[in-house]
């Protein structure tokens, strides 16, 4: 059976790029590249052409994510493991792996209708290093652990478990059981997978407006989270969670707000995935929730 390998690349869709590139360049530290294409710029943070599509389409939301497959042999039994699971998909024409900037992919949605693409190949472009949009002490940790990770919308739970298990080969289950008012009988029992040797690359189970809550990304520096945390607070970014460590990943982070209302979390310090269930309570410390409104209205 083929798994995906990690969480490559996403597209996300903008009201304000101006806003966009501002936030991501000077506050988040990606590089921006923009080839001229007018509807859309791209971002860096490592060799890879991009981690980000910035698109001027409005939806102020997630509007594909990519996983990556080893090569062209899991690539084939990745459509075969969709097949048989009943998921239908387009093969990606060789304009749209162009724009991917892809060997191959293609394209479906999710159990709970998220845009969803697997592919193999990105363009590694070893001839323009990772430059940061703003100084910055160290780098985006994404050798083989990918972008980072996502928390999706997923109204039907029991099914995005079934087929992030059995189609993509992750692995996880219920890492935390958390009091939050809106939550079926009151609790959130978020779910947390995996991939590779990140903690998670993908979690969902909290109740949410958007596709996406919160990206997280990160860096292989402490000082690259406190200096963020200045620039955020320099720049009266939004704070949604406050700086704290998580039980699972048993990260030091922190949450801020883009400019299309969900949230970055931006942290230092995982552990690797661990192979075997657990759950919590509560977080290590900290995180104290702090705006609202960004869906993670939640006392971890
Ligand atoms: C995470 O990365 C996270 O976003 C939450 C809500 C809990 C544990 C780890
Ligand atoms: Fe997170």
């Amino acid at each position: 059976m083929a798994s995906v390998t990690e969480l490559g690349y996403l597209g996300l869709g903008v009201s304000d790029m101006d806003a966009w590139k501002k936030f991501a360049t000077e506050v988040v530290g990606m590089e921006l590249l923009d080839e001229g294409e007018g509807d859309r710029f791209y971002l860096r943070m490592d060799y890879t052409h991009h981690r980000i599509v910035v698109h001027n389409s409005g939806e102020d939301d997630l509007i594909y994510a990519g996983w990556r497959v080893a090569g062209p042999q899991e690539f084939a039994e990745m459509k075969q493991q969709l097949s048989d699971y009943g998921m239908e998909f387009t093969e990606g024409t060789p304009a749209e792996c162009q724009e991917r900037r892809v060997l191959d992919l293609v394209k479906f949605t999710d159990p709970g209708g998220n845009p969803t693409e697997v592919f193999h190949g990105p363009q590694v472009d070893t001839h323009a290093p990772f430059h940061p949009g703003r100084p910055k002490h160290g780098k985006f940790v994404t050798e083989g652990e990918g972008i980072g990770h996502m928390i999706l919308r997923q109204p039907d739970i029991p099914g995005a478990i079934d087929f992030y298990s059995k189609v993509f080969g992750m692995r996880g289950t219920v890492e935390y059981k958390l009091p939050m008012p809106g939550a079926p009988d009151g609790v959130a029992q978020p779910i947390f997978m995996h991939c590779n040797g990140r903690d998670h690359s993908l979690a969902f189970g909290f109740p949410m407006e958007k596709r996406i809550n919160h990206l997280m990304i990160e860096v292989d520096n402490l000082n690259d989270v406190g200096l963020t945390h200045d620039i955020v607070r320099q720049t009266n970014t939004p704070v949604a969670i406050q700086l704290g460590a998580h039980a699972n990943d048993q990260m030091f982070s922190f949450y801020f707000g883009n400019p299309s209302g969900w949230l970055f979390e931006y942290g230092y310090g995982a552990r690797k995935s661990t192979h075997q269930s657990e759950y919590y309570v509560r977080d290590t410390y900290g995180h104290q929730p702090e705006q609202t409104g960004f869906g993670m209205d939640v006392e971890m």
